[in-house]
């Protein structure tokens, strides 16, 4: 078979089911175009995507403004390295940090790789800033975490699967109960060498688990009290996913589209990836302000394709459609409706327990156990019916749109998931 010969969705799982390594276990959908909100096989049987590739595609799929920017850079410049300065660079960097309030930005690729910046940033700053001894200091992290697949990070992991038989592990973290402001306060208070808190303001892999009211402002208040780095992975959180365009400005209820108010929490150290980009290209981000991002000098730290010219052109246009869109808004009225219309199923199904999230960051909670496969089965019944999404931890499906969504296509999107979940009570 030539490599251009077009497959059907038996024969490219095959292919991948023999030329892949299995690091993973797909729904068996194969895709093959996306427009906004939607995306079709290569049968031509046409879906609503309700993953948004964890959240990297909220500008919706191959938005022409994105897709016009990659292309027009890809056929001008694409690649010189940091070696030399590039004319792209500079403007996006100065355009994203004015969006976000912060002096200073690190351009990376993934959202792992800036995780790490991260972490490299804080201890950095611990050692020349706070002062710190050599070596000792450590990162407060929370349990059940998903920051991505480096050694480093699945080292604070608590996922067996994500980290068994990859020791030996990093040293220098502390990991505590997420959303349980006193056990931080006592650990700050105890320990004399923490440097910085790496928090998700809503944990996804675990469920996308929303914490207590307050629960990120009073913990970026003890950060300050104990003078430790508050840092927001908001690698799946950011870019309006949760009706703001980061769900660390909580309840900031500014008019600026673009969200220039005061936030609930401005974190010391800001993480961004995934729709940084529109899903487009890996581009990922650290902002932070001169005080901390200064202690990064030429050669501590890098990449090759990091703040290349087409991850800034594509950065400036997906952050353009963010703001020219509203997706902020659009994303926090379309949740509001999305919890409302399924909190009315849940009151007439057995099938459902809850449903909870933000924006739309958002999932349900099948009567099962983690065990069964109830919810993978619902997963295969709703790309039936059209839809795609996919399970976490057994018996949870989360549900997370491109952003660019309608009303009309909601409420048609609720109907196809609540007539799918009726067929299971
Ligand atoms: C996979 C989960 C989502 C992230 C946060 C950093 C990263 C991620 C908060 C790393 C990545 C992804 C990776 C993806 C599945 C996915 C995921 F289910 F695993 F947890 F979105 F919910 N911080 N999350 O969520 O970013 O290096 O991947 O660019 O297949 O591992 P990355």
């Amino acid at each position: 078979m030539a490599v251009i010969d077009q497959v059907t969705s038996q024969e490219a799982i095959e292919l991948e089911n023999k030329y892949g390594a299995h690091n993973y276990h797909p729904l068996p959908v194969v895709l093959s175009r996306g427009e906004g909100v939607f995306v079709w096989d290569v049968e031509g049987k046409k879906y609503y995507d309700f993953l948004s590739a964890y959240s990297a595609v909220n500008q919706g799929h191959c938005h022409p403004k994105i897709v016009a920017a990659m292309t027009s850079q890809a056929q001008t410049l694409t690649l010189t390295s940091r070696a030399f300065y590039n004319d792209m660079l500079g403007k996006y960097e100065k355009y994203a940090t004015e969006t976000f309030h912060f002096d200073k930005l690190l351009p990376m690729n993934t959202g792992a790789e800036a995780v790490e910046t991260a972490l490299k940033l804080c201890r950095k700053w611990a050692y020349e800033v706070k002062g710190i001894d050599e070596n000792e200091a450590e990162i407060v992290v929370c349990e059940n975490n998903f920051h991505g697949r480096t050694t480093t990070i699945i080292s604070f992991s608590n996922d067996p699967v994500a980290r068994k038989n990859f020791g030996p592990y990093t040293n220098g973290f502390i990991k505590i109960e997420y959303d349980n402001l006193e056990v931080l306060e006592e650990t700050l208070k105890n320990n004399a060498n923490v440097a910085g808190f790496l928090v998700e303001p809503i944990q996804g892999e675990a469920g996308v688990y929303v914490p207590s009211e307050g629960y990120l402002s009073k913990a970026k208040a003890l950060c300050e009290k104990y003078n430790v780095l508050f840092i927001a992975d908001e690698v799946q959180t950011g870019i309006a996913r949760t009706g703001r365009l980061l769900a660390t400005c909580g309840n900031c209820n500014c008019s600026d589209k673009h969200c220039s108010g005061e936030p609930e929490v401005k974190p010391d150290v800001l993480i961004l990836g995934k729709a940084l980009s529109g899903g487009a290209y890996p581009v990922s981000a650290v902002l932070a302000n001169n005080n901390v991002m200064d202690v990064i000098k030429p050669g501590n730290h890098g990449s090759t394709f990091g703040g290349n010219p087409i991850a800034a052109a594509v950065g400036i246009a997906a952050l353009d459609v963010v703001r020219d869109e509203d997706l902020a808004n659009n994303a926090e009225e379309l949740g509001q409706l999305f919890r409302s219309e399924l909190s009315k199923f849940i009151e007439t199904s057995p099938i459902v327990n809850a449903v909870r999230g933000k924006g739309l960051l958002n999932a349900i909670l099948i009567n099962d156990t983690e065990e069964s496969d109830t919810a993978w089965n619902i997963c295969l019944k709703l790309r039936d019916n059209g839809l795609l999404a996919k399970p976490t931890h057994g018996n949870i499906i989360r549900f997370a749109p491109p952003l660019v969504m309608t009303k009309e296509q909601l409420l048609d999107c609720v109907s196809i998931i609540t007539k799918t979940l009726r067929e299971f009570e």
